[in-house]
């Protein structure tokens, strides 16, 4: 039986997972393995889940994590395919519990499914997210095809330069996406050293955080907020690239319409 069955909550949370996991899949912006998802799902744990015995033995997280004592999540697994977990998300993920070490994780259920490379990279960021007093509960890290290859160009890699061009080419954007687009440089994919960074720039008051000629790392509420962050990010890079391929340099919002929508909105720049 799965831990889902009589779980309502739970069960939602989790199959909003699945849904993002078939769009980042029809999006082509998970090829093979790419990308991966955590949620924090400590709010729907029962006392019937506290007294599941683990199915794993204690595994090292790879870092020592002590907001994260006591907290559930739900986590994509290592080397399984999004648009696999989009139809079985209990079969290509996993709900892992922290020890009370902070520094080990357990698997609870369904099967022992070990959860995405970029455990260590997720969990910091949870971790520094509880620190904060932040309400959001989700990461997602994937490879939006257009913003990625934005990325290519040093040009674009200047603080704010990418937020201001893509906020300008359509309004929409700064209104979901407001804190526009941190950039990390180039770092090993799953290092310690990566995380680090990622950190900093959510600290920086970035929702969605570029991990330059990888992909992204975005942060919300829900799993459905950050994948919206990045989609519509995303949706204004694809207006770029077609007005260029167009054979024109887009104008872009002018900064009064921007300001406008700032001041209509209510936003933070
Ligand atoms: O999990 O995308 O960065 C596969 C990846 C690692
Ligand atoms: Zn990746």
């Amino acid at each position: 039986m799965s831990i889902l069955e009589n779980r309502p909550a739970l069960s939602a949370e989790v199959y909003k997972v699945a849904e993002v996991a078939g769009y980042l899949w029809e999006k082509g912006w998970a090829e093979r393995n790419g990308g991966n998802i955590t949620v924090n799902i400590t709010e729907y744990v029962d006392d019937a889940m506290r007294a599941m015995p683990a199915i794993t033995k204690p595994m090292p997280i790879g870092a020592t994590l002590p907001n994260l004592k006591g907290c559930w999540f739900y986590c994509k697994g290592t080397n399984r395919r999004m648009r696999d977990l989009a139809r079985r998300p209990m079969e290509n993920g996993s709900i892992i519990r922290i020890c009370d070490d902070c520094s080990n994780y357990e698997i609870v259920a369904d099967e022992p499914v070990k959860p995405t490379s970029e455990l260590p990279s997720h969990l910091s960021v949870h971790n520094y997210l509880i620190g904060k007093g932040s309400n959001y509960k989700a990461s997602v890290h994937t490879h939006p095809i257009q913003l990625v290859a934005m990325s290519h160009n040093p040009m674009f890699l200047k603080k704010d330069v990418l937020s201001h061009l893509l906020w300008s080419m359509i309004p929409e954007t700064k209104a979901f996406c407001p804190r526009g687009l941190g950039i990390v440089p180039y770092m090993l994919p799953s290092s310690v050293e990566l995380a680090e960074e990622t950190i900093k720039a959510i600290d920086d008051n970035y929702d969605v955080v570029m991990w330059e000629k990888h992909g992204v790392f975005a942060v919300g509420d829900d799993v459905m907020e950050a994948f919206d962050m990045v989609d519509v990010l995303n949706k204004s890079a694809i207006i770029y690239r077609d007005a260029r391929a167009m054979g024109f340099i887009p104008d872009g919002m002018t900064p009064e319409q921007m300001q406008e929508i700032s001041t209509v909105f209510n936003l933070p720049k």
